[in-house]
């Protein structure tokens, strides 16, 4: 039988190149080997302020997304998390298992309240992690493939399937990570020693997967780069170093393969070269996305939905009467 994987993205702005190649790359080679489960995390996204209508057309282009990269229905499902109920009821019950200090050392947590200081923070964008969980429990869920900055969200899901399973009776599979080294974190384009995010402030942060090719000419141009003149791939680089990897995930090479192409060259043909790599794979990607209509990929969804949702209501059976629910 086929190993079950679980993975999703939120709707929460441009999806990027670092998504795609950290995540969803991923998903469209695992999805022949692995019984996939692709969602769109919806109720992620809320735990920070969304335009409602925003978020509904965000959510229909994130499933687009998937279809255009090669997600295939016929081989994958994919679904909306909140037409999901068993998410959030699951995510409640996994709270009462949860402790405090977990969630304080959550590095995005505290990214991500930066802004706003903990005070400030909602207690949806503490408690994502949890959710989280409950999305990879839901679902007995064998591998997750993620980037590595979710690395720390999914050793608590294994936490609290252990806790759970020990406190209860054998309930939950305990997931493992899988975290693919070539793309597992693309640093932001004007800031290296940040990872890109689609809520960055600039967008010259990141390259969206719905840019135009002049946008990506002029972003790769404004990227930063590191002291000097010769392509180098080292940590001392970092922003070359981040350029490079890109470059590799696109054209299949290794970074020792464009190093030495680039030799005695400097950056600007380098640069150049990147934005055509990266346009020609997004020109074939963005033909594909607008191909779908939102009714078709609705279609899609609501089917994808309906078919986990009998795997989710069995669980949440069985988890109800473990905790000693009237049933
Ligand atoms: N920079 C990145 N490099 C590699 N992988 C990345 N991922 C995100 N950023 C990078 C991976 O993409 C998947 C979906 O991410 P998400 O939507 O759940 O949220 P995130 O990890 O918080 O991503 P962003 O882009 O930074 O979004 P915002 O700014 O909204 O928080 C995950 O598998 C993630 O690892």
């Amino acid at each position: 039988m086929k190993k079950r994987i679980f993975s999703g993205v939120q709707p929460s702005g441009n999806l990027h190149i670092g998504n795609y190649l950290g995540a969803i790359k991923n998903w469209v080679e695992m999805q022949d080997q692995f019984e996939s489960i692709f969602c769109v995390v919806d109720l992620h996204a809320i735990t920070v302020p969304q335009d409602p209508q925003k978020l509904r057309e965000k959510t229909l282009e994130i499933a687009k997304i998937y279809l255009a990269a090669g997600i295939d229905p016929q081989k994958s499902t994919i679904f909306i998390q909140s037409h999901v109920v068993q998410h959030s009821e699951l995510a409640w019950i996994l709270n009462t298992i949860t402790k405090m200090p977990e969630l304080d050392k959550m590095t995005q947590f505290k990214d991500k309240s930066q802004k706003d200081g903990r005070e400030g923070a909602q207690v949806g964008l503490y408690d994502y992690p949890v959710l989280m969980a409950a999305d990879i429990l839901l679902y007995d869920t064998e591998v997750v493939p993620v980037g590595e900055d979710q690395k720390q969200h999914v050793e608590l899901a294994r936490n609290l399937a252990q806790r759970f399973n020990q406190r209860f009776g054998q309930t939950f599979t305990v997931p493992d990570v899988f975290i693919k080294q070539e793309g597992m974190r693309i640093m932001g384009l004007d800031n290296p020693a940040k990872k890109m995010s689609k809520s960055a402030i600039s967008e010259y942060n990141y390259i969206s997967l719905i840019d135009d090719a002049k946008t990506v000419e002029k972003k790769i141009k404004k990227a930063v780069t590191d002291s000097g003149s010769e392509l180098e791939y080292s940590d001392e680089k970092p922003a070359l170093k981040n350029l490079i990897n890109i470059y590799a995930c696109f054209s299949n090479q290794s970074p020792e393969e464009i190093v030495k192409k680039y030799q005695g060259k400097g950056y600007g043909d380098f640069k150049r070269d990147l934005a055509e790599t990266i346009n020609g794979f997004l020109a074939d990607f963005q033909e594909k996305f607008n191909s779908y209509s939102d009714e078709q990929v609705l279609a899609i969804l609501r089917a994808g939905a309906e078919k986990v949702e009998k795997i989710a209501k069995e669980k949440m059976k069985e988890v109800r009467e473990k905790v000693g629910f009237v049933m």
